[in-house]
């Protein structure tokens, strides 16, 4: 397995800056860059990534994707004046030139080369690219909104030319519209890209009429670019993770890349003067974390946009411990999508039915125009700044008043959620030891009188058997061990995994943890009683199940034998929104005989469900099932899953099902909702 993480970055890239007075470019300064590093530095990250040195990018690789003229323009802006580079910046929107921006442009392409080079070779898993100027909204023959040289687009040329590398995904999360990358790839289906970005109904930067969910790609690559247009600002973590888990996921499974790369602008986070959205940086060692799970891990993250400084910090810095493999702190915030970005998410998979098999079956009828009707409903829901209405001056004045205001929040909010994780990834695991991977440590075999009467007390008419008890008190001792954050994840073979699970329910009962999500896959005899909400039970069993489903007792029963489409559309489109909205404090995982998700699918299963509970996992297997140990124990590692391929469509009733399951709990769970 690939393991390890690149950095690549030069100060060299600090000295591009603005000389002149100009309010609009104000925004991109050389401290973007450097606060990142130190940031990073504080953490102790960069001693924990492979340091790559950057290089220039050669005039052949920019012209990958820019015009020799255009080329010979940025060339020559070396040796001008202040005055020539000032009339130069004038030709272009929101551009700025300086002696040293053709070199800086340069080296922020041979940077993002060399993070591909290291990704492709198989020198690490992933990486990140900390680069200036930015580069997604440039084009073949033009500078635009600070970038030069599109660094994404180059790397994903370079990428199919040096590698043969025959699917890439682009996933845009800044918050503008990667116009340049669109206009590069829309007739390419060799590249699927996805961008989000503020827009207001075209009265947003760069106002493009091609930028709404409608633009979707054209001739043979209509259906490979994906605009989620926010038609608001103040989104916040639940509208971004809901756009993840019902458009780009699903797409994104099925496209099933052999490369990701990501233009990471974090101006989609909270407290940025452009983009006045809402997600904290937890949101995208998430946004991360999924990504990790395509393409065989292999993810280029590639900085773009970012202006407010401790906020980009904090968000690169999640970043680049999501990519090291350390377990992610609990999505903050309430988790409810707000009106208008499920108005956005209804369009945009609606303008893609025709091209996407996962949408085949969903009921999308394009939306009216609901843009007045959502603006109404949608009062509280979004964030009103109402800085656009006052003078100069005084907007300057409130800008610095919000900025200095997410400042202090960042400093509170990254000490609570980093508080909260736990330090490193441990599994420990009871019963034989053969067959588990060497980073797991066997539990040894506990002897406390406590936990025999734990035991005992909860079944002792059930507990003849000394193995029985001995595997029941292990196990205990393992919860333990995860509940006072010993250990993220705890592995027991169990001969009763029924019974073991429901008596680990109870323990955590016992030591207050509030909320325990349960999954059970496979054949599972034990009555769980979860009215009150501690417990959210949610059975992927083969038996179909004689109750009716209820907010906490779910079961989700395929009709056919299984198959991967369905198991996909089931875990992104409903066990991963459920799971979210119910925010649990520990996941159990009991793998009962017969389960029918296969080594991949569980093994996807542990592994996303990892983004929950601060990583915390016990999973109880029958013993008929002990040979799954490894394929349980290695996503609990951190080994991303193998990918899936792409898969042929699910059944209909199938897709049915899932659908009808979601549409009759979205009141319970705001998660599973996709539409308005
Ligand atoms: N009122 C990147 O984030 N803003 N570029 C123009 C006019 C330009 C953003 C605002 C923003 C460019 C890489
Ligand atoms: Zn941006």
């Amino acid at each position: 397995m690939v393991s390890g993480t690149a950095l690549v970055y030069d100060d060299e890239m600090t000295r591009h800056k603005l000389l002149w007075e100009d309010p609009i470019c104000a925004i991109e300064i050389p401290e973007r860059l450097s606060s990142c590093y130190e940031n990073l530095k504080r953490y102790n990250l960069v001693e924990r990534c492979l340091f790559v040195p950057v290089r220039e990018g050669t005039e052949d690789e920019i012209m990958l994707v820019h015009s020799p003229d255009y080329l010979e323009v940025v060339k020559n802006t070396q040796k001008m004046t202040e005055e020539e580079l000032r009339k130069t910046s004038t030709n272009y929107d929101a551009v700025f030139f300086h002696l040293t921006t053709y070199r800086c442009a340069k080296l922020a392409v041979g940077a993002t080369l060399e993070l591909v080079d290291a990704v492709m070779s198989g020198t690490t898993r992933n990486g990140m690219a900390l680069v200036r100027p930015p580069g997604h909204h440039s084009q073949r023959n033009a500078a635009n909104g600070f970038c030069v040289f599109n660094n994404v687009a180059i790397a994903a040329k370079y990428a199919q030319r040096k590698y043969g590398v025959q699917r890439i995904l682009i996933v845009d999360w800044d918050v503008h519209h990667g116009q340049g990358i669109q206009y590069i790839f829309e007739e390419d289906p060799s590249v699927l890209y996805f961008s989000w970005h503020r827009f207001e109904h075209q009265q947003y930067w760069p106002s493009l009429r091609e930028s709404d969910y409608d633009a979707v790609g054209q001739g043979k690559g209509a259906g490979s670019n994906i605009n989620v247009p926010w038609n608001k600002v103040g989104m916040k973590n639940s509208d971004y993770l809901a756009v993840f888990l019902h458009v780009l996921l699903p797409m994104a499974f099925e496209f099933d890349p052999e490369l990701v790369v990501v233009s990471a602008g974090y101006d989609s986070g909270i407290g940025d003067p452009e983009g006045q959205m809402s997600a904290t940086p937890e949101c995208f060692a998430h946004l991360t974390h999924f990504l990790m799970h395509l393409a065989k891990g292999k993810l280029c993250v590639v900085l773009e946009g970012g202006y407010h400084l401790r906020s980009l910090s904090e968000s690169v810095c999640m970043t680049i411990k999501t990519l090291l493999g350390d377990p992610l702190p609990s999505l903050s915030g309430e988790m409810v999508p707000c009106l208008s970005a499920l108005e956005s998410m209804h369009n945009v998979r609606a303008a893609h039915k025709l091209y996407w098999k996962c949408l085949l079956y969903e009921d999308l009828t394009p939306l009216k125009d609901l843009s007045t009707k959502s603006c109404q409903l949608g009062q509280g829901e979004a964030v009103q700044t109402g800085t656009t209405l006052v003078n100069q001056q005084e907007s300057g004045k409130t800008n610095r008043d919000e900025a200095a205001k997410t400042d202090e929040f960042l400093e509170q909010h990254m000490k609570e959620i980093l508080s909260l994780e736990p330090p490193v990834r441990t599994v420990v695991a009871e019963g034989n030891g053969d067959s588990l991977p060497p980073s797991v440590q066997n539990e040894k075999n506990v002897d406390t009188e406590e936990l025999k009467a734990v035991v005992r007390g909860f079944a002792a008419d059930l507990v003849k058997e000394e193995n029985v008890l001995n595997a029941l008190v292990n196990m205990l001792a393992i919860l333990e061990k995860i509940v006072k954050k010993k250990v993220t994840s705890g592995l027991v073979v169990s001969p009763e995994a029924s019974l073991s699970s429901a008596l680990a329910l109870k323990h955590c009962h016992d030591l207050r943890l509030q909320k325990i999500l349960c999954i059970f896959a496979g054949d599972m005899d034990m009555k769980i009683d979860s009215d009150d909400g501690k417990v959210l039970l949610i059975n992927i069993g083969n038996k179909p199940s004689e109750q009716p489903n209820t907010k906490y007792n779910i079961s989700l029963n395929w009709k056919e034998d299984a198959e991967r489409s369905t198991f996909f559309s089931a875990l992104l489109g409903f066990v991963l929104p459920v799971a979210y909205s119910y925010q649990p404090d520990l996941t159990v995982i009991a793998v009962g005989s017969n389960q029918t998700l296969g080594t991949t699918g569980i093994a996807l299963l542990v592994s996303l469900l990892q983004g929950l509970a601060q990583c915390r996992i016990l999973a109880v297997i029958q013993d008929t099932e002990a040979q799954l140990l490894e394929d349980i124990a290695k996503p609990m590692m951190g080994d991303m899953t193998p990918c899936f391929g792409t898969c042929s469509p699910a059944l209909q009733k199938n897709i049915q099902m899932v659908k009808e399951l979601r549409e009759q709990l979205q009141q319970e769970w705001k998660m599973l909702r996709c539409s308005v």
